[in-house]
């Protein structure tokens, strides 16, 4: 039974960005669930709150803020704050994020930043902003959402898969420089999941039938499924949890398997 207590986030604080809904709100739910103090940030009010009551109807009292998190400026004093309000935070979850489906040709240098700046600046920013808390209570635990485009590419995706290709050497870089302050910093990168970044992709066609690259993710998936936030579930509280004090740089896919597959022949 030991071994499942290494699991426990028991009188952990948890921050996890851009967690009103989507992947972020599915992990930091399963944090509570493990025990967690949850923590979420958001761009609008109206989100946040739409958040708090999501939470809430899970009976989990999370505690949100309107934080843009490419502000440093408004980093810096959200951080500030949540250590006041609810203490000095033991997991950080990098997962705002945002994508601009645009052919490299036809993006602007401004489209490329803006996504550089919300899946790669952000989290340097918000992990500078946590960190210092993290060496002073003598432990920490970093959690960055990448993607199989940290690894691939793929037609009109060049801003985010340079971002999630510069997040997953990030990642590396804060295990490297700050393991010996027993702060983990991993990456979790999630094959194609249902949420609403993907949902363009998954849009019934005029003629009912399933989006040309929704069939294409299942025959390139192993398990012949689009993902659920939830599976990323379990994923998240192994790394956030003691039972990964010896995980650090590491990227776990959890992908279904299509990154180790070359895809279904067609019929
Ligand atoms: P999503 O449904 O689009 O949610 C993204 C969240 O990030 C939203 O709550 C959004 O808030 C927030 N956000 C965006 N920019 C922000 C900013 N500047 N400051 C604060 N919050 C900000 O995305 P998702 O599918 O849940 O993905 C979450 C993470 O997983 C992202 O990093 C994404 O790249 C990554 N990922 C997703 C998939 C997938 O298939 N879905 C696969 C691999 C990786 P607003 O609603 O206010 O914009
Ligand atoms: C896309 C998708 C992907 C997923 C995810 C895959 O347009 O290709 O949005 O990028 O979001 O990152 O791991």
């Amino acid at each position: 039974m030991a071994i499942l207590n290494s699991f426990s986030l028991e009188g952990k604080v948890a921050l996890v960005t851009g967690a009103s809904y989507g992947i972020g709100f599915a992990i930091a739910t399963a944090y509570a669930e493990a025990g967690a103090t949850i923590v979420f940030n958001d761009i609008k009010q109206e989100l946040v709150d739409k958040g708090i009551a999501a939470y809430k109807e899970k009976g989990i009292e999370a505690h949100g803020y309107v934080c843009d998190v490419t502000n440093e400026e408004a980093v810096n004093a959200f951080v500030k704050k949540v250590e006041e309000e609810v203490g000095v935070i033991d997991i950080l979850v990098n997962n705002a994020g945002i994508i601009k489906r645009v052919p490299m040709l036809e993006m602007s240098a401004e489209a490329f930043r803006q996504v550089i700046d919300v899946d790669l600046n952000a989290p340097f920013i918000v992990s500078k902003a946590v960190i210092p808390g993290m060496i002073k209570k003598g432990h920490g635990k970093i959690i960055n959402i990448c993607s199989m485009m940290s690894e691939l590419g793929r037609e009109t995706v060049s801003a985010y898969a340079a971002a999630k290709g510069g997040l997953k050497m990030l990642t590396r870089n804060i295990a490297s420089e700050y393991g010996e302050y027993n702060i983990q910093c991993n990456g979790i990168g999630p094959g194609y999941i249902a949420t609403p970044q993907t949902a363009p992709l998954r849009e019934i066609q005029p003629d009912g039938s399933r989006h040309p690259f929704d069939q294409f993710i299942i025959a390139k998936t192993p398990a012949a499924r689009w993902g659920v936030a939830e599976d990323l579930q379990g994923p998240a509280v192994f790394l956030a949890s003691d039972a990964s004090d010896f995980v650090n740089g590491h990227v776990l896919y959890v992908d279904g398997g299509i990154l180790a597959y070359i895809g279904k022949q067609p019929q």
